[in-house]
C-alpha cells in the first residue's frame, strides 16, 4: 500500500501515513468520535498532510517522532485523518475527517475532550486557519454524560405550560438599575404575561446592585406575579461569579428563595458548567445557559468552532435552556443554519442535513432535550416568523421588545403574549402564518387596543 502511495502522495503525506495519522482506507467504528474540520493549509502544504497534522496534534503526536512512541504499541491512540475533500466554492479550504478512538477521552468530561480536539491545533503552523464544523459523538461516549438536569419535557410539566413557545425578556438597561427598580421590571413583565424574566449576561454583583439585593427583589416580583396571574413564573437569576464558591453560594440562595431557575454564562468554563449541572440535578433546578462570548470563536466561517458543536457539548455537559439564535433579530445567523442548531438541542436523533449544516447523523441515546432560546433584537411583530421557523419548543425572549413598548413594560409583555396566542391559534386553525402573519397581528393589535 505504501508503494502505491509513493506515486500518489508527497513526502510529507507519506511521513504521516507511515506514522498512522493519514489512513485513507480507514472506516470509523461505531464507538469512534468523528470530527469534521474545515482546514485552510498554508501555501505549499498538501491538504492530506495538514489533515494528518491535525489528527496527530489533537491526539498523541508532537512536532517530531519521540522514542517513547515505541512504548505505546496500541494503534488506537493515534487519531486518524481518513478523508479530505475540497470545500465547494471556497478555494483553498478543505473538509478533513478525523476519527478518535473511545479510549482517548475521559468519561463524562467535556474539558478533557476539548483539550484534545481544540487544544493546540488551531494555532498550528501548517494551517492558515481551522474550524471544527461538526462532531459525531458515539453512543458509547454519550452515555458517560448526564445531560440536561431537567430537560424540556419535565420543564413543561413543572411549569404546567404546553402547546406554545414560552415567553421571556431580558431586563434592560443591562447595567445600572437598583434592586428595587429591577424587581419592579420583573413584576411588570411577568404580570403582563411573560413566563420568564432574565438577568443580562453581564449583571453579577456590581456596586449599584449587589447580588443578594437583586435576588431578593427579583423573587419578590416573581412571587407577586405568580399570585396575581395564577401561573408559575420564573426569572433566570444569573449566579455567575468570580469563583466556584461564589457561584455555589448564589445558587443556594436562589434555591432558598424558591426560584425554579438559575442562569450561567458560558464564559465560566466547562468544568464549572458540569459542576453546576450536577448541583441543579440534585436541587431540581432549571439551568439557563447564556452563550456569552461564543461569537469570539463561532462567528468566523473559516476559523474557530461552529456553534453546533458548542451546542452538542453543552447538551452533554448539562444545560436546560440555551441561547441558539433567532435568524431575524439584531445578531447574525441565517435561518437554515440556526434551525440546525435547534435540531442539535431538541432532536432524539439528528439526521444529516447539509443545508442546515448538519454533517453527521447523531444518536442522542435518550439524552434529555435542551430548550432553545431565541433572543437578540426580536419583537412581537416577528411572532409569525419565529413560530414558523422554530415551532413550539423554544423560549422567545424580547428584552428591548418588551421594556421598550411605548405604553410601558406591562403593556409590552401583554403585546407579546397576545401576539403569541393569536399566532398559535391561527396556526392551529391551519392558516399560513408565514404569509398571513402581519395581517393577523395587525388585527389582534387593533382589537386589544
Ligand atoms: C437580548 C440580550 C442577549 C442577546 C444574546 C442582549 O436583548 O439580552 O444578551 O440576545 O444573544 O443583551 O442583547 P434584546 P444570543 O432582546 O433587548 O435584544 O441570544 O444570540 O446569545
Ligand atoms: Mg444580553
Amino acid at each position: 500500500q505504501i508503494t502505491d502511495a509513493k506515486t500518489r502522495y508527497s513526502a510529507g503525506v507519506l511521513k504521516y501515513m507511515q506514522m498512522g495519522y493519514w489512513v485513507p482506507d480507514y472506516v470509523p467504528s461505531a464507538t469512534d468520535t468523528i470530527c469534521l474540520f474545515r482546514i485552510t493549509p498554508q501555501d505549499g502544504v498538501d491538504p492530506e498532510e495538514a489533515a494528518a497534522a491535525v489528527a496527530g496534534e489533537s491526539s498523541t503526536a508532537t512536532w517530531t517522532v519521540v522514542w517513547t512512541d515505541r512504548l505505546t504499541a496500541c494503534d488506537s491512540y493515534r487519531a486518524k485523518a481518513y478523508k479530505v475533500i475540497p470545500v465547494p466554492n471556497n478555494p483553498g479550504q478543505y473538509f478533513a475527517y478525523v476519527a478518535y478512538d473511545l479510549i482517548l477521552f475521559e468519561e463524562g468530561s467535556i474539558s478533557n475532550m476539548t483539550a484534545s480536539l481544540i487544544g493546540n491545533v488551531f494555532s498550528f503552523k501548517p494551517l492558515k486557519a481551522a474550524r471544527l464544523e461538526d462532531i459525531r459523538l458515539p453512543v458509547a461516549y454519550i452515555k458517560t454524560f448526564k445531560g440536561p438536569p431537567t430537560g424540556l419535557v419535565v420543564e413543561r410539566e413543572r411549569l404546567d405550560k404546553f402547546g406554545r413557545p414560552l415567553l421571556g425578556a431580558t431586563t434592560k438597561p443591562k447595567l445600572g438599575l437598583s434592586g428595587r427598580n429591577y424587581g419592579r421590571v420583573i413584576y411588570e413583565g411577568l404580570k403582563g404575561g411573560l413566563d420568564f424574566m432574565k438577568d443580562d449576561e453581564n449583571i453579577n454583583s456590581q456596586p449599584f446592585m449587589h447580588w443578594r439585593d437583586r435576588f431578593l427583589y427579583v423573587m419578590d416580583g416573581v412571587n407577586k406575579a405568580q399570585a396575581a396571574t395564577g401561573e408559575i413564573k420564573g426569572s433566570y437569576l444569573n449566579v455567575t461569579g468570580a469563583t466556584m464558591e461564589d457561584i455555589y453560594e448564589r445558587a443556594e440562595f436562589a434555591k432558598e428563595l424558591g426560584s425554579v431557575v438559575i442562569m450561567l454564562d458560558l464564559v465560566i468554563g466547562w468544568a464549572a458548567i458540569q459542576s453546576m449541572a450536577n448541583w441543579a440535578r440534585k436541587n431540581d433546578m432549571i439551568v439557563h445557559m447564556h452563550r456569552a462570548g461564543h461569537g469570539t470563536y463561532t462567528r468566523q466561517k473559516n476559523h474557530g468552532v461552529s456553534f453546533r458543536v458548542i451546542a452538542k457539548w453543552l447538551r452533554l455537559a448539562g444545560v436546560d435552556h440555551l441561547h441558539t439564535g433567532t435568524a431575524v433579530g439584531k445578531l447574525e445567523g441565517d435561518p437554515l443554519t440556526v434551525q440546525g442548531y435547534y435540531n442539535v438541542c431538541r432532536d432524539s436523533y439528528t439526521v444529516t442535513d447539509l443545508p442546515r449544516g448538519i454533517y453527521f447523523d447523531q444518536d442522542w441515546a435518550d439524552t434529555k432535550k435542551v430548550m432553545p432560546v431565541a433572543s437578540g433584537g426580536i419583537h412581537a411583530g416577528q411572532m409569525h416568523q419565529l413560530l414558523d421557523l422554530f415551532g413550539d419548543d423554544v423560549i422567545l425572549q424580547f428584552g428591548g421588545g418588551t421594556i421598550g413598548h411605548p405604553q410601558g413594560i406591562q403593556a409590552g409583555a401583554v403585546a407579546n403574549r397576545v401576539a403569541l396566542e393569536t399566532m398559535v391559534k391561527a396556526r392551529n386553525e391551519g392558516r399560513n402564518i408565514a404569509q398571513e402573519g402581519p395581517q393577523i397581528l395587525r388585527k389582534a393589535a387593533q382589537s386589544c387596543g
